[in-house]
């Protein structure tokens, strides 16, 4: 396998990062999850665009242009002569000494890695998952914005622990006011009487690239949808919910916390959903 690192594509053996880059010393640093399906990168400017935020918000001053990145994602994927995988790009604050100082670390790194995808089982999509609320809330936006998609996904990964001891395959993350926030790394939606209701990211929510696709969906299905607050009794007692994720894509719920969603089946708008958002993955971005 071959990996992008810092300009050049090296073989998986020697793609390596120092012990000292705060990346890893710090959580100091920002990433990207994109999809590649049949030689198309979904939304692959809106993955860019989201990186140079998350920089941005970061203090981080990312030295290369969006087609200098555009392509290193593309000559990835060509090089290890994938046409369907899962992207994974970071962005590190580079070498420094000790110390949180991120003026210590003069050059960012970045990497890139495409490989195979690791999906949720395909049965989930026709029977559905069960998922379940867990005490870990998703984090302050005043402490560190949940919008910033950084290196520390430590509140993510102790929810995902959390949901693992209780069963399931995802966990429900509420906010520090016990509204509905999102998954560890799934937008979450319910539908409600006909209309589809999602968090909005100032409610802890990260605004998935997914999410984004979702929204224009629903616009061309002619099913309403809007950002609303939604508590745990909203979802319970919802029609339909589910979850979208450049890991997950759209995948429905059929259990919350005990409670069977709807029919205790998939249903009729995810349907539309999915079948839509399965046409556009292999349109909608980047030829590689
Ligand atoms: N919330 C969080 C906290 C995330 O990390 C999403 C929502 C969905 O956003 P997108 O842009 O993907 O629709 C994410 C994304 C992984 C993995 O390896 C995680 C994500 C994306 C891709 C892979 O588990 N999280």
């Amino acid at each position: 396998m071959k990996i992008y690192l810092d300009g050049a594509l090296v073989d998986s053996a020697d793609a390596k990062i120092s012990v000292f880059d705060h990346g890893l010393l710090y959580g100091d640093g920002v990433f990207e999850g994109i999809r590649l399906y049949g030689g198309n990168v979904f939304r692959l400017e809106e993955h860019l665009e989201r990186l140079e935020y998350s920089a941005k918000a970061i203090l981080l001053t990312l030295p290369w242009t969006r087609k200098q990145l555009s392509d290193a994602v593309c000559d990835t994927c060509r090089a290890n002569g994938l046409t369907d995988a899962y992207i994974r790009l970071v962005v590190t604050r580079g070498v420094g000494d000790l110390g949180l100082s991120p003026w210590l670390c003069k050059v960012p790194s970045i990497f890139i890695i495409a490989d195979k995808i690791a999906l949720y089982p395909a049965k989930y999509y026709v029977e559905g998952l069960e998922i379940a609320t867990v005490a870990t809330r998703r984090m302050n936006p005043s402490a560190l914005s949940p919008a910033i998609k950084s290196l520390n996904y430590l509140n993510n990964i102790l929810a995902k622990i959390e949901a693992r001891q209780a069963g399931v395959l995802e966990a429900i993350m509420l906010n520090d006011q016990g509204f509905v926030a999102e998954c560890t790394g799934d937008n979450i939606f319910i539908v409600h009487k006909g209309r589809i209701y999602t968090p909005a990211a100032q409610q802890g929510a990260l605004k998935g690239i997914t999410r984004d696709a979702v929204f224009d969906i629903a616009r061309e299905l002619a099913v309403p949808m809007e950002e609303h607050d939604l508590t745990r009794y909203d979802v319970w007692n919802a029609d339909e919910v589910f979850l979208s994720g450049t890991g997950a894509e759209v995948i429905p719920v059929v259990k919350v916390d005990g409670r069977v969603i709807g029919t205790g089946q998939p249903g009729p708008v995810f349907a539309r959903v999915l079948e839509s958002f399965r046409r556009r993955v292999l349109t909608e971005g980047t030829r590689i």
